[in-house]
């Protein structure tokens, strides 16, 4: 069987010259056009960047490589009587665009085992912080105070061959990938459990190994493969995906850059938002304490939240225009294991009043759900009750999609990005002009 590298080596190959081809036979080419709109709009919709693995369809939502998540968790190999695929398996098929075979897979738990001790001053690094810190501020800190351990940044000092960059950043980026689990789980013992950490388990893999560092029983390992899963990817240009991108382009390491995807990932409107979610959600059940509130009140707290001049959190996109897809798998797994939770009904009567409410209001473009309408209550529910935490685990799922997009920048040697801006005078002249 070849490795995973080797496979990756194999297709980086193949894929050099066809993109070589592709960019020489049709440099003019237009794909698209800039707008007044879209320059003074963030960019919203500008077909502007490039990536194999994942694209995102306004209707139908996410593709990895090509296959629709319901694909996804069908497809990919599962740990003996689970629900839920190995996350190395997913990491396989991002990489290579290949479902991976159970050896395959075990082959990347077995890499991944092997990387994923932690270096002591890591734990340093997260004890040093008050503990009244954001859990996203000591995840990002943790991540880059690795920068040291980078490979990539040793070769390329020592003068690697450009050709050759991707091979420091795969291995970099595995070893980083194996440690986001340990470091997710500590920062959470420093900051919820009084630093009582829980050892990893070197048998177990990534979800499951990642369930058991934050004390949590089965079904938890399911939650966990699944959470990582849903969150790994959503194309190039959401704020995470898109920073971690510019900054590698620069040839920043994978650790400086994974660094920086954090910090974009910890903005209320992209990946903060599940823990505003909560917040929210909470308040409404304190008002109510504790009971179910009646449609009617539940507009009230909806119409209350945008008359406020607030936005609805886990509602709305920039590029969906139905329920995502992610809500909708999550939705799934609710119903069939916590149909009964409270906070699972107030989730599930917001679904049915939020969209009508936000269509009468006549601003959002996408009145349904997004992600993080629902993954905060499944935490809950699994005795993750720490909200402000929910976005350290996206971001342990982000990290896989951003570092498969990474190694493949650096193997198609994408140059740095360095877009061009103009003054608002100008942009007045050039539309006198026309
Ligand atoms: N509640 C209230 N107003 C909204 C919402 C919402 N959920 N979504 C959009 N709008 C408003 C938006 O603020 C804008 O208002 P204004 O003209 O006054 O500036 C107007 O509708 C048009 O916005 P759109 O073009 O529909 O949305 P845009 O692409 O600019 O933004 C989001 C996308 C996701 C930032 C936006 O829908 C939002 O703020 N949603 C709530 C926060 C959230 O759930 N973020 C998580 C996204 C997923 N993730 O994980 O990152
Ligand atoms: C994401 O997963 O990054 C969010 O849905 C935001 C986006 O795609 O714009």
């Amino acid at each position: 069987m070849k490795t995973l590298k080797e496979k990756l080596s194999e297709k980086i190959d193949t894929e050099r010259p066809r993109i070589r081809k592709l960019i020489a036979e049709n440099c003019d080419a237009v794909i698209d056009t800039v707008t007044v709109d879209k320059l003074f709009g963030g960019m919203r919709g500008l077909k502007c960047l490039v990536t194999d693995i994942s694209y995102l369809d306004p209707e139908e939502g996410i593709r990895y490589r090509g296959y629709t998540l319901p694909d996804i968790f069908k497809k990919l190999p599962k740990p003996k009587g689970a629900e839920m695929p190995y996350v190395e398996g997913l990491f396989h098929l991002l990489l290579t665009g290949e479902v991976p075979t159970e050896e395959e897979v075990n082959e990347l738990i077995d890499e991944f085992r092997k990387r994923r001790i932690l270096p002591r001053y890591v734990y340093e690094v997260i004890d040093s912080f008050p503990s009244m810190s954001h859990p996203m501020t000591i995840f990002s800190a943790a991540i880059l105070s690795m920068h040291r351990e980078s490979f990539f940044d040793r070769k390329y000092h020592g003068g690697v061959n450009k050709l050759d960059y991707w091979d420091s950043t795969y291995e970099d980026s595995l070893n980083l990938l194996a440690k986001l689990p340990e470091v997710a789980a500590y920062i959470y013992a420093k900051l919820y459990q009084n630093g009582q950490r829980i050892q990893q388990n070197p048998e177990m893999d990534f979800g499951s190994n990642f369930a058991h560092m934050m004390g949590k029983d089965k079904p938890y390992d399911e939650v966990s493969r699944m959470y990582f899963i849903l969150h790994a990817d959503h194309e190039s240009g959401n704020v995470s995906a898109h920073t971690g991108h510019l900054v590698a382009s620069g040839l920043a390491d994978i650790y400086l850059s994974i660094s920086s995807m954090v910090n974009g990932l910890a903005g209320p409107l992209h990946g903060l938002a599940n823990q505003t979610v909560l917040q929210w959600i909470m308040d409404l059940h304190e008002k109510m304490e504790g009971k179910l509130p009646s449609e009617a009140e539940m507009k009230q707290f909806v119409w209350d939240t945008l008359n406020s001049g607030q936005v609805i959190p886990g509602y709305g996109h920039a590029v969906l225009r139905k329920t995502d897809p992610r809500y909708m798998m999550q939705r799934e797994f609710a119903l069939k294991y916590m149909k009964d939770d409270m906070l699972f009904k107030f989730v599930s009567m917001l679904y049915k009043v939020v969209p009508p409410i936000l269509k009468e209001q006549g601003k959002a473009k996408n009145p349904w759900p997004n992600v993080d309408a629902h993954s905060g209550v499944i935490q809950m529910h699994y005795g993750v009750t720490d909200y402000d935490f929910y976005t350290v685990m996206f971001g342990v799922g982000r990290a896989l999609g951003v570092c498969a997009n990474l190694i493949w920048d650096r193997a198609l040697l994408y140059p740095i990005e360095r877009p061009k801006s103009l003054t608002s005078a100008m942009i007045e002249d050039i539309v006198k002009k026309k």
